[in-house]
């Protein structure tokens, strides 16, 4: 562990700091910020209220709404002069959510990414390719500062420009990267065009995550870059990548740093909290945030918590299961593409390319699956069919593409769905 008093902190020790933390944020929000003060006379509560965890569930939610409503800096809880940093993730409509950072949160942000990337096995003295974009994205900057934290030497390659990171790769030889697990597909195949065998450049181990993937993308990844993959995940509104991250023994779950940011699952529908185990949107309170701090941000990731895995005492996040805004509801039938995803995954011939797209033939909606294979024969293709409508409930009409042929990543966050319903 790379912090380990904090990483294995008793459970009642580390409830109590939620706890505790949590007041402070509740109080910060309600003396500093009008909008939360707004939103809390609404609610009908007051940082009183909040007196045991349990009382968390009375105070309202914060949604990317809440963000574009006070664009840029209507939720800063410090004076702008504070500011060191602001990154922006760009949304599909309108404004950019914009994320401000005071020197105490670029502190926190080095801080839980060096525990990041000591559970994904870094160590310090190991040398680090970050192709994660730099600029407003969190990824390239956030993994930079926090694998300085760890002392990692960092190559700040940032994302895209396929020959050049293959040339860096080949030269420097790093033992760590880190990218979007679509890119590293890609860069996995590269090498191996430039004649490289699984792991002859010596690299141990990759973070990968920004975008949704599976256990089989990973077993992928790991057999190509002869590498050990974890997931590594995180939002711009909350941190940036940080949040969480597997352990590279344990290689199930991310351990989710509870000490700064505090999860809730709730219902999809009725924002109501489910307990530990069930699948649900994940909802996270930045506990020792300064400058733009938010109270039970309404991620819209789908997900569930695990238990901690010892020696550490924090719960563990499942993979993203999907986005509650990304579902796609067919004829009635609600469907995310990871579960198609998922479904496919058991299928051998097929590769992890894939592409749904929506259309709308007269008054209904049409699913098209579109994906790599290794044969493109009838029998695989009603195989494909049938599987999805078994494992997911719908009936897709489904293309076996050639290899290459279906979109790459070309360093950033790969989209897997492509709607176009609202075209003729
Ligand atoms: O993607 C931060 C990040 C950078 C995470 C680098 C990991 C590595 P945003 O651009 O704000 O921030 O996008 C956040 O991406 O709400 C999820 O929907 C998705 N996402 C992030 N990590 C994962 C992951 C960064 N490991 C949004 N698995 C989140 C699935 C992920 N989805």
């Amino acid at each position: 562990m790379f912090d380990p008093a904090a990483e294995s902190l008793p459970v009642p020790a580390l409830r109590a700091l939620q706890l505790a933390r949590l007041q402070a944020t509740v109080q910060r929000l309600s003396s500093r910020v009008p909008a939360y003060r707004a939103k809390f006379r609404e609610a009908g509560v007051t940082p009183d209220d909040l007196r045991d965890l349990t009382d968390l569930a009375r105070f309202p939610f914060t949604r990317k709404t809440d963000l574009r409503d006070a664009y840029p800096f209507g939720l800063l809880s410090v004076p702008r002069s504070e500011v060191r940093r602001v990154h922006a993730s760009s949304g599909t409509t309108g404004k950019p959510t914009v994320v401000a950072y005071d020197e105490n949160d670029l502190d926190v942000f080095a801080q839980v990414v060096a525990r990041c990337l000591h559970a994904a096995g870094a160590r310090p003295g190991m040398l680090f390719h970050n192709a994660y974009g730099y600029g407003l994205f969190t990824g390239g900057l956030g993994l930079h500062a926090g694998a300085e934290r760890l002392g990692l030497g960092t190559v700040p390659v940032s994302g895209g420009n396929t020959a050049r990171q293959v040339e860096l790769l080949e030269d420097f030889r790093p033992e760590v990267i880190a990218c979007t697990p679509s890119y590293a597909l890609v860069l996995a195949e590269a090498l191996r065009a430039r004649g490289h065998a699984p792991g002859d450049l010596g690299l141990q181990y990759a973070l990968l995550g920004a975008e949704p993937w599976s256990d089989t993308m990973r077993r992928e990844v790991e057999a190509k870059l002869g590498v050990r993959a974890t997931n590594i995940y995180g939002l711009s509104e909350i941190i940036g990548p940080g949040v969480s991250n597997e352990d590279a023994e344990v290689q199930h779950g991310s351990h989710l740093w509870e000490d700064h940011f505090y999860p809730e699952i709730v219902d999809p529908v009725t924002g109501e909290i489910l307990p530990d185990g069930e699948m649900g949107v994940l909802v996270l309170t930045s506990m020792t945030r300064t400058a733009m701090p938010l109270l039970r941000y309404w991620t819209g990731d789908l997900t569930r918590l695990l238990p901690p895995v010892p020696p550490r005492t924090m719960r563990r996040m499942d993979r993203i299961q999907g986005r509650s805004d990304d579902m796609i509801v067919l004829r009635g039938v609600n469907v995310y593409p990871s579960q198609v995803e998922a479904a496919l995954a058991d299928l051998p011939d097929l590769r992890p390319h894939y592409l749904l797209v929506l259309t709308r033939q007269g008054p209904l909606d049409e699913l098209h699956l579109r994906v790599e294979a290794a044969r493109h024969d009838a029998a695989l293709r009603d195989e494909v069919i049938r599987t999805v409508k078994d494992r997911v409930g719908v009936t897709v009409t489904c293309e076996l593409c050639p290899d290459g042929t279906l979109p790459r990543s070309e360093g950033g966050k790969l989209r897997r769905v492509q709607d176009l319903r609202a075209q003729r």
